[in-house]
């Protein structure tokens, strides 16, 4: 089963995908926990980009990150699928739209989406841009820009019709969250056939 973990900056998703990992192995499930842009040249690219040191175009970029995801996937997510493990994504596909789309290329990152495989449950985190903000210590090109995170929470609000994404008020406090994540993730594990 994969389960993405999504939501804007700061709204404590590593946090919650560690915990959530560390709870699913004691459990004894075999869990694996993984994060968009990965460490493969791929997302290494994007970084390189966040961090200002290679220069290219909004598309550029998001043809990458739809590449890195693909990569993702057919690396580190479908051979321990095939194993029956649960993997935890720290951002995936639905975080490549919101941030596209607010980015103004709609058409275009739906169409590079299309046939990225799906995650079986989305938990989104639910926060407003200047709360998250507050949390975060090092600031990268979009983190600084708050005007463009409310862009970016308003394209997750508007995903979060999917009959799988589930969203959870991201202000609560963290083992408040991480106790209805185990709630969400335990009903979707005994509905689950592999
Ligand atoms: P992290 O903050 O999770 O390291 O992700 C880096 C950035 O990549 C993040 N925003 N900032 N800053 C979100 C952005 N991003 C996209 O724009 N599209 C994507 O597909 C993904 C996975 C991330």
């Amino acid at each position: 089963m994969l389960i993405a973990i999504e939501g804007i900056d700061g709204s404590g998703k590593t946090t919650q995908a560690k915990m959530l990992v560390k709870w699913l192995k004691r459990a004894g499930y075999k869990a694996k926990l993984t994060h968009e842009p990965t460490k493969m040249c791929t997302g290494k690219t994007i970084y390189k980009v966040l961090h200002g040191k290679l220069k290219m175009s909004k598309t550029q970029l998001d043809i990458v990150y739809t590449t890195d995801r693909l990569m993702h996937y057919f690396y580190e997510i479908a051979p321990y699928l095939k194993k029956g493990y649960v993997i935890v994504s720290d951002r995936y596909k639905y975080s490549g739209i919101a941030y596209g789309c607010a980015k103004g290329n709609r058409k275009f990152i739906n169409e590079l989406e299309k046939n990225v495989p799906e995650p079986d449950l989305i938990i989104y985190l639910r926060i407003d841009p200047r709360s998250s903000t507050s949390r975060l210590k090092k600031k990268d090109a979009y983190e600084k820009d708050i005007k463009f995170l409310t862009k970016v929470s308003k394209e997750f609000d508007r995903l979060r019709r999917r009959k799988n994404m589930i969203t959870i008020d991201g202000k609560k406090p963290i083992d408040e969250i991480h106790r209805e994540i185990i709630s969400i993730v335990t009903k979707k594990l005994s509905k689950h056939v592999k």
